[in-house]
């Protein structure tokens, strides 16, 4: 079962969580096959901000970014499966929403670069969804179970 243990960190920001698009995101992700192993509603603090967006710090838009982002509460999640990093992003479209294809959830859900709605490790990063996962989550609060749909999600598993 390793090739379909692949973990990614992903958030709804806080603009998606006041326009309640929390759960219609985990549905997104439910409906297409990954599993749920670690989720977390929190407020991001300055500190963990900076840590967060650290590639952004020279960008004329971090400030902005890093006050958004600790303006209200995001909901944090680990979804795994086959590829997940990868299969996430494509989920959830281009850094703006004006230029992200309909179906996917910024091309749904957005209209404003600033306001994206959700963050998900980026698969051209090597290893950034192993460090978002251990920058947001202790060992101990990601679950490991079996999920029976697992077999009917995949061919060989
Ligand atoms: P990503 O979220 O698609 O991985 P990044 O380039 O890592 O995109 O940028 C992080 C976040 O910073 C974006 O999701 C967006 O909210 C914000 N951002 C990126 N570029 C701009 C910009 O030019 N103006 C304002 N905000 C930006």
């Amino acid at each position: 079962m390793s090739h379909h243990d692949e973990r990614t960190f992903v958030m709804v920001k806080p603009d998606g969580v006041q326009r309640g698009l929390i759960g219609e995101i985990v549905s997104r992700f439910e409906e297409r096959g990954l599993k749920l192993v670690g989720g977390k509603f929190m407020r991001i603090d300055e500190e963990l901000a900076h840590e967060h967006y650290g590639e952004h710090e020279d960008k004329p838009f971090f400030d902005g970014l890093v006050e958004f982002i600790t303006s209200g509460p995001v909901f944090a999640m680990v979804w795994e499966g086959a590829d997940a990093t990868r299969q996430v992003r494509a989920m959830v479209g281009e850094t703006d929403p004006a230029e992200s294809a309909p179906g996917t959830i910024r091309g749904d859900f957005g209209l404003d670069l600033g306001h994206n709605v959700i963050h998900a490790s980026d698969h051209e990063d090597e290893g950034a969804n192993e460090r978002e996962i251990d920058l947001f989550f202790d060992e101990d609060e990601l679950v490991d179970y079996g999920l029976d749909t697992a077999a009917w999600v995949y061919e060989d598993e």
